[in-house]
Formats: structure tokens, C-alpha cells, sequence
């Protein structure tokens, strides 16, 4: 009998395609993954969050949040103390960031005031817009102004919280 034709040798053949296919599909995965490693735009976002330097008031002045690679981003708003029903002006300066959309969204600290948030206008340097707060039944609550902004490769979310009371 021919030695090609032994129960042996064609266990070897499927052997050596199964391993064949194994390669080829290792090489393709292989390949996926360098192109999604190479490309910045099919990866998810990260989430970051930016904390804000603690003891700063915004009733007061324009306090600034810090990412842990130096990213800063200071929020203002006027006029200060911080009125309701009132125009507001937002303004957002950022350094050693390139944002593609700033945001500021207002939320009660420990209380639902539904939703309140307003994109800001790149111009000079800084993101500005104009909002106002609502008013609270309960006339004198915490709010949250939170800066969200969105970069290339990120969503940054820099929250500061403030009271309001009249
Ligand atoms: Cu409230």
C-alpha cells in the first residue's frame, strides 16, 4: 500500500490544513488589530474627569479644574454672586487642550431641575456662552456646573460645584 494512503498520513494532511487555516485566520486577526491599534478614531473615547481645585468658590471668582497630565480648565461665571432667572455669562479657558465642543451643564447637586445645558462658542482663546439657572422651590440649593468638553481622543468632564441662595 502506498504510504499516502495510511490512516496515519491523512490525519497528518488535515493536520497541516487545520494549522494552515489557524494561521491565516491568526494573520488576519493579527492584521485587525494593528489597524485598529494604528488608528486613533476607532478607539472608544476615554472618560476622563477633572478635578476641580478644592476650597475655590465660584460665587466669587473663576476657579480652575486639572487633568493629571497639566490639562487646566478654568470656568467663570458672572455676574457674581451668582443670581437666578438672570443672564448668565460662561466663560471656559482652556490650556494645553484642543477642544472640538465645550459645554456647560447645570444639574442640582441633590435635587432633579431637569436639564440645563448650553454649548459654548470657541472664540479668543476661551469657550463663552450665555444661560441661566431656574428657580428652586426650595430657594436655596447646590448646583453642579460642569464643563464637558470633547477632544479628538477624550471626553473630559470637569465638575464644580456651587450653592445659590436667595
Ligand atoms: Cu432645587
Amino acid at each position: 500500500m502506498p504510504q499516502a494512503f495510511t490512516p496515519m498520513s491523512i490525519l497528518m494532511k488535515f493536520d497541516t490544513s487545520t494549522a494552515t487555516t489557524a494561521a491565516m485566520l491568526a494573520l488576519l486577526l493579527g492584521f485587525a488589530g494593528a489597524g485598529h491599534y494604528f488608528s486613533p478614531l476607532l478607539l472608544p473615547k476615554a472618560d476622563v474627569k477633572a478635578v476641580p481645585s478644592p476650597g475655590c468658590n465660584l460665587q466669587a471668582q473663576a476657579c480652575a479644574a486639572l487633568l493629571p497630565d497639566g490639562t487646566r480648565i478654568e470656568l467663570s461665571i458672572t455676574p457674581r454672586p451668582i443670581p437666578i432667572l438672570t443672564p448668565l455669562r460662561v466663560e471656559v479657558t482652556l490650556s494645553g487642550i484642543k477642544a472640538n465642543r465645550v459645554e456647560i451643564d447645570f444639574a442640582g447637586e441633590a435635587m432633579n431641575m431637569g436639564y440645563n445645558r448650553a454649548e459654548l462658542v470657541a472664540g479668543e482663546g476661551r469657550h463663552t456662552g450665555e444661560t441661566s439657572l431656574p428657580v428652586c422651590v426650595s430657594g436655596e440649593m447646590n448646583w453642579v456646573a460642569t464643563v464637558l468638553i470633547e477632544t479628538d481622543r477624550q471626553r473630559i468632564a470637569a465638575p464644580f460645584r456651587f450653592a445659590v441662595g436667595y
